[in-house]
């Protein structure tokens, strides 16, 4: 480790809590983080490891739109999914906080305003897409289009999500607005900038010179950024989730900081939630930060979050960000809206007790230098020819001839030949290159390389056969059981970052504490005469009929995906009766219509109600014409808050019945009803 560093802060990026977590989050950021921290821990090192939900954000609150929740209720429950899954796949954060929290509002806030101070900020004038009919300005996934690459009609101002390519709103064609349909207009904004062009000299030395040892992908994705000129970056957004401008800031009204300048203060929030002494792991150079993340988390993490940090002026820098690339699942893209993918949950629930397996499978595929494939028959054949046949076979066979020779106890070693000295000298061997490889962010090969020990001591085993030496040369025998345990102690500690619960399987199997890191290399750890538990199978095979169930999962996810069978929506939380209750619900009889000029979609409905004969404004006008509407019976809410819409005040609602394509049908009594009359 290059420097004299005296603690490290490790870092994992906060994964936005609108939905679980799947197995390409932990391949690629939470796996190797969790091993890296777990090294560190036993060797003694003073690391804290934070973590929490990233809880802002525009998906967020599309997400509560649609169920018709608040955005915290989504946040709310999904931070707790997510916490639970990565608790139980054995991440060992020292904490999993929330960028909701009190203390992430007050320093992401003090962090905005000390910026503002500085001068550090361009304010800038904008013209923005605004609907007037939900009277909002549009966050760019609210906008959809056309596609000016690929002619995709429902692209987003953000992405076109047919052809990937990334847009910004004023590039597609008949541009709507997600939330009323109607065509946005555009309007004058305030926001806050941060010039990045400002800080290039500073950038280009202290990424492209400083941190040459940064791995490739990484490396190659600044310089790229750097080369293609970088540009002021707006800071602020209008929407009304997110943390606040400041109120002290002259036109902070209605307008919250953007979620990449929350997010990674989340980092130095957590820490303070965590330790009084959080300064001192985030503003003393003595301290190695390092973020893992996702590659499409790089810009913000290497270029964006360093100098805010350098701005700011009192924090220190990272000294790596081992960003990894991207998992798929079965030769294709992990999608959470096309519902490809491995839910953690899920595999749970499928596999109990199955922890250790997945973080083999997912460490020995995570995609450290390009994409790669999770599938389901690789990890039964890493679970069936790796786990099984060389780590449980090993153990097992050493403690089950230990207690079928020596009644568990361990015996001595008192005829080492050369061979046995060369098997015992892997051992430093092996953990050195262990030790290298984790070193410099090598995961997938410090695991190949542990598992190395394993591999010699079925080889040593296989070689010296104690099964059929017993009968003829039983003090031979002792020797070797001896070394095999020695072999054993060694292997719970190596593996341990790895595959913890293993770790601890192993430990109690030979009824003992798992040795720190430093001693691992010795050959003498347990000592004679020691007495060993029994084991029951450290691994069980997975058979055939457990992939295929995998397999024919997915087969339907696809077939669904290529119908575009769109899912039901989820039922919403429960509600008491009282709040049914609450909705004043009638028949009534339609006696006008007329188009509402300049709309698309409003139609407005005179209706009879019973009690009155009231105006609505209703989104129906892409499905019916005003003559076929006139004199149709409907359900309404009659005591739905008046609403204007295009300046004509609402006074209640038409219930509708919304088609999978999004076409809409009348609820409508199956006899005529006497308008007015109650439904309940
Ligand atoms: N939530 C993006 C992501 O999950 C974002 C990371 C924030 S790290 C400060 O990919
Ligand atoms: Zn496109």
């Amino acid at each position: 480790m290059m420097k004299n560093y005296k603690r490290h802060l490790i870092t994992a990026a906060l994964p936005y809590a609108n939905g679980p977590v799947h197995i390409g989050h932990l391949a690629g950021v939470y796996v190797p983080a969790d091993i890296y921290v777990r090294y560190l821990r036993l060797k003694g090192e003073d690391v804290i490891f934070v973590c929490g939900s990233d809880e802002h954000g525009v998906p967020i609150t599309i997400k509560a739109k649609e169920e018709g929740v608040s955005p915290q209720k989504i946040v709310d429950r999904y931070h707790e999914i997510i916490k639970k899954a990565f608790a139980d796949f054995g991440i060992a954060f020292d904490i999993y906080s929330r960028t909701t929290s009190s203390i992430h509002y007050k320093l992401a806030s003090d962090f905005f305003k000390k910026l503002f101070d500085k001068g550090e900020f361009i304010e800038k004038t904008t013209k923005q897409y605004f609907d007037i009919e939900a009277n909002q300005f549009l966050a760019d996934r609210y906008i959809t289009g056309e596609c000016p690459q690929c002619g995709n009609d429902s692209a987003f101002g953000d992405q076109c999500e047919q052809c990937g390519s990334s847009l910004s709103p004023t590039d597609l064609k008949n541009p709507k607005s997600a939330i009323s349909g109607t065509k946005p207009m555009m309007k004058d904004t305030l926001h806050w900038f941060l010039p990045l062009n400002k800080h290039e000299k500073f950038l280009r030395t202290w990424l492209l010179e400083k941190n040459k040892h940064w791995k490739t992908n990484v490396y190659g994705q600044c310089k790229s950024w750097l080369d293609a000129g970088l540009q002021p970056r707006a800071v602020s957004r209008d929407l009304d989730w997110g943390v606040p401008v400041p109120k002290e800031i002259k036109g902070s009204e209605g307008k919250v900081l953007y979620v990449w300048f929350d997010a990674p203060i989340g980092y130095i929030s957590a820490t303070k939630e965590l330790t009084d002494e959080w300064e001192k792991y985030w503003k003393q150079e003595d301290t190695r930060m390092v973020h893992f993340i996702g590659k499409d988390n790089i810009v913000f993490h290497c270029i964006i979050f360093p100098i805010m940090l350098k701005a700011e002026g009192s924090y220190i820098l990272p000294e790596n960000v081992p960003a990894n690339e991207f998992l798929n699942l079965e030769g294709d893209k992990i999608s959470t809206s096309r519902n490809w993918a491995v839910w953690l949950h899920e595999y749970l629930d499928e596999f109990p007790g199955k922890e250790d397996v997945l973080r083999y499978v997912l460490c020995a595929n995570a995609p450290e230098t390009k994409d790669n494939d999770f599938t389901w028959k690789d990890f039964q054949s890493r679970n069936n020819n790796e786990l099984v046949a060389i780590l449980g076979n090993f153990i097992n066979r050493t403690v089950v001839l230990t207690h079928k020779f020596y009644n568990g106890r361990v015996p001595s070693k008192d005829t080492v030949t050369d061979y046995d000295k060369k098997t015992l000298a892997e051992i430093p061997r092996i953990k050195t290159s262990v030790e290298n490889s984790l070193d410099s962010f090598r995961i997938r090969e410090s695991l190949k390389n542990a598992m190395d020990l394993a591999r010699l001591g079925n080889k040593y085993l296989a070689d010296t056969e104690p099964w059929n030496l017993y009968k003829t040369d039983p003090d031979r025998v002792k020797t070797i059981l001896n070394i095999s345990l020695q072999i054993s102690t060694n292997l719970a500690t190596l593996i341990s970052p790895f595959l913890p619960k293993t770790s601890q399987k192993i430990a109690q199997f030979l009824n003992i504490n798992p040795v720190t890191w430093d001693l691992v290399g010795s050959d003498n750890l347990l000592k004679s005469g020691h007495i060993i538990n029994k084991t029951d199978l450290l691994f069980e095979k997975i058979e055939d009929d457990a992939i295929e169930k995998q397999l024919n999962k997915l087969e339907k996810i696809k077939k669904q995906n290529t119908l575009n069978i769109k899912p039901v929506n989820p039922q919403k939380e429960l509600i008491h009766y009282e709040d049914f209750s609450k909705l004043d619900i009638r028949i009534g009889t339609v006696v006008e219509a007329v188009k509402v000029p300049e709309t698309q979609k409003l139609m407005q409905l005179t209706i009879d109600t019973g009690i009155d004969k009231r105006i609505v404004v209703a989104g129906i006008a892409e499905f019916f014409n005003p003559e076929e509407v006139v004199g149709r019976q409907v359900a309404i809410l009659i005591n739905l808050e008046p609403r204007k819409l295009r300046g004509i005040e609402s006074q209640g609602m038409i219930l509708m019945a919304e088609d999978e394509d999004g076409s809409l049908k009348f609820i409508i009594p199956d006899k005529v009803t006497k308008p007015g009359s109650v439904i309940s």
